[in-house]
């Protein structure tokens, strides 16, 4: 687990920084992004079906698509690593949590401060209008058609090509560059501007933490590379912690 420096140093954090991708959702049973695709989805790469331009071209199925991932979060639980999570941001002073997931597991396992840079799967979107459609009526027609203009509907998350909530980025910018441990946990970091927030934060002094099974192309930069599933080492973390805590209590 975490070298003894390193961990004194999430210990002494005032800020620590959790980003999180599909990997920490693994072991709910939700399929990560770049998994093969299986079933009816096997013949399509992820990143193809994510883009306005293949919902212009094939709304039907980009929006069954997004219902087939809707029907499997909705079902999965929040695992240990989401759970692990809840406790650092109770144990540390101040855990900003980053989440380029769509599922929503993060709040479901009672994370509080969260910022959803891709948006969410259970927010639904006119696609003329950009607005939240919170009820429309299921007439048959897939995708279903905005109450307001009859626009297609789509979901609230953030394609390939558009720009992510720019509030959201800016608090995401802002914690990065101000944290002094950023904990890069089950992404791929492929995916900008998401994978650059690690980086932002080591150049302003951060010390980076990654939590990922395989290599990934911020691996190098890491200051610790604990090789293992976030279910697994992320509570493992939360008790090195939490015993480092107790040996401090008597002098803190
Ligand atoms: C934008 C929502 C301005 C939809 C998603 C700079 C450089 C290069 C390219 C770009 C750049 N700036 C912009 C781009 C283009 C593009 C991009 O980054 N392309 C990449 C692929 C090259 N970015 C954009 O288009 C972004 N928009 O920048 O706007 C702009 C506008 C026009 C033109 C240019 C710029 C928008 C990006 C958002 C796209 N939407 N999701 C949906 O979900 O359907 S991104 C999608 O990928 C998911 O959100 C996912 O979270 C994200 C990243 O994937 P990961 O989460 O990392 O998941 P992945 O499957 O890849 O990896 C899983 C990892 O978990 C693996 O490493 C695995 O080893 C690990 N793992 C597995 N099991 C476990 C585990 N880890 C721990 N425990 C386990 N048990």
């Amino acid at each position: 687990m975490l070298a003894e420096p390193l961990l004194q140093r999430l210990a002494e954090a005032r800020h620590v920084v959790a980003l999180t991708g599909a990997g920490i959702s693994a072991e709910s049973g939700v399929p990560t992004f770049r998994d093969a695709q299986t079933g009816l989805w096997a013949r399509y790469r992820a990143e193809e079906l994510a883009t306005p331009a293949a919902f212009l071209a094939e709304p039907r199925l980009v929006w069954d698509w997004y219902a087939w991932r809707r029907s499997l979060t909705r079902r999965a639980q929040p695992n240990a690593g989401h759970a692990a999570l809840v406790q650092l941001e109770r144990l540390l002073p101040r855990l900003t949590l980053i989440t380029q997931n769509v599922d929503g597991l993060h709040a479901r396992a009672g994370s509080r401060n969260v910022l959803e840079l891709h948006g969410n799967l259970d927010t639904t979107l006119c696609f003329d209008e950009g607005t939240v459609v919170t009820e429309y009526t299921d007439d048959g027609r897939t995708p279903p058609r905005c109450p307001r203009c009859g626009g297609l509907l789509r979901p609230g998350v953030v394609w390939f090509g558009e720009s992510l909530p720019k509030a959201t980025l800016e608090q995401a910018e802002v914690a990065a560059a101000s944290c002094d441990v950023l904990l890069s946990v089950g992404t791929s970091s492929l995916v900008h501007p998401a994978a650059g927030l690690p980086l932002a934060a080591k150049r302003h002094g951060a010390v980076l933490l990654e939590v990922n099974p395989t290599a990934t192309p911020l691996t190098p930069h890491v200051d610790a590379a604990l090789s293992g599933p976030a279910g697994l080492l992320l509570p493992e973390l939360a008790r090195q912690l939490e015993r480092l805590r107790g040996r401090l209590a008597p002098s803190d």
